[in-house]
């Protein structure tokens, strides 16, 4: 906390605790007190604001939008031995793994995962490297296999670890992909983890067999090449604790749009 804000709430605490003993009449004739009440009106419709701000849809677009060449990103296809092996044989051993503070630990199939409830979206994709591409996907919903897997109730983040190593130099194991969110991302509407992209099976280089969208953050938040979800209470402790490969390296956790 400031020490701005620190000085601000003792003040505050004094004023209120001393007219308290002055009546009502005189509280409610007293401005400062009336100030102190309307500040923390505004704090409180500000949070809810900000809840209501993130639960709202991103953009959608038309078929005629849709970019003819959407630019592919970071790793375009994992090296990793495992990868190449599921790769080879078109991913028909490949498992989504959901464990972490779950009721019910799940291992699903491309099969299963087709078959969950799914949504098809026309968005943009946003890069904080400063371009922007407009795709179709199509994903079972995230909210759909978490309420499956079910959350235990200590329960805040959802991680997405994936299978490429984007940095090989990294010596503390920290050199795998991953990506975190909160649960009001997780279980907004458009968080899907994506089987098609423009009504094909999704391409290698955009993150084959599965990846993210969550399309109320940047780019880097969308984790292609999805191999296992994590429910967690805390970030601590995965890859270098700030909650993601780049926010392992500098980049905000939370990359709202
Ligand atoms: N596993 C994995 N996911 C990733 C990346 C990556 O290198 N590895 N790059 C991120 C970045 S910076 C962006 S902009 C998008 C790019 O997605 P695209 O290749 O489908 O355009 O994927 C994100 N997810
Ligand atoms: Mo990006």
């Amino acid at each position: 906390m400031s020490l701005d804000r620190r000085r601000w709430l003792t003040a505050a605490g004094a004023t209120v605790g001393s007219l308290w003993l002055a009546g009502c009449d005189k509280l409610v004739a007293n401005s400062t007190f009336n100030g102190v009440l309307k500040v923390a009106e505004k704090w409180t419709r500000g949070a809810q604001r900000l809840v209501t701000d993130r639960k709202a849809l991103a953009a959608e677009f038309t078929a005629a939008d849709l970019s003819k060449d959407f630019k592919a990103n970071g790793t375009l296809r994992p090296q990793d031995p495992e990868y190449q092996a599921m790769l080879g044989e078109n991913f028909a051993s490949y498992r989504l793994e959901i464990g972490g503070l779950v009721e019910r630990p799940l291992s699903l199939s491309l099969a299963d995962v087709r078959a969950a409830p799914a949504r098809t979206q026309i968005t943009r994709h946003d890069c904080v490297e400063g371009w922007s591409s407009i795709g179709k996907w199509r994903g079972a919903r995230l909210s759909a296999l978490l309420d499956r897997a079910k959350l235990k109730p200590e329960a805040r983040y959802i991680v997405f670890h994936c299978a490429d190593t984007l940095d090989p130099s990294a010596t503390d194991g920290a050199g795998k992909y991953y990506e975190s969110i909160d649960l009001i991302d997780a279980y907004h509407p458009q968080t899907i983890l994506a089987y098609e992209m423009n009504d094909a099976t999704l391409p290698v280089r955009h993150g084959a067999p599965l990846r993210l969208r969550v399309e109320r953050q940047l780019g880097y938040k969308h984790a292609k090449y999805v191999m296992r979800i994590e429910a967690v209470e805390s970030l601590d402790g995965i890859g270098r604790g700030a909650g993601g490969f780049w926010p392992d390296r500098g980049y905000e956790w939370y990359a709202g749009i």
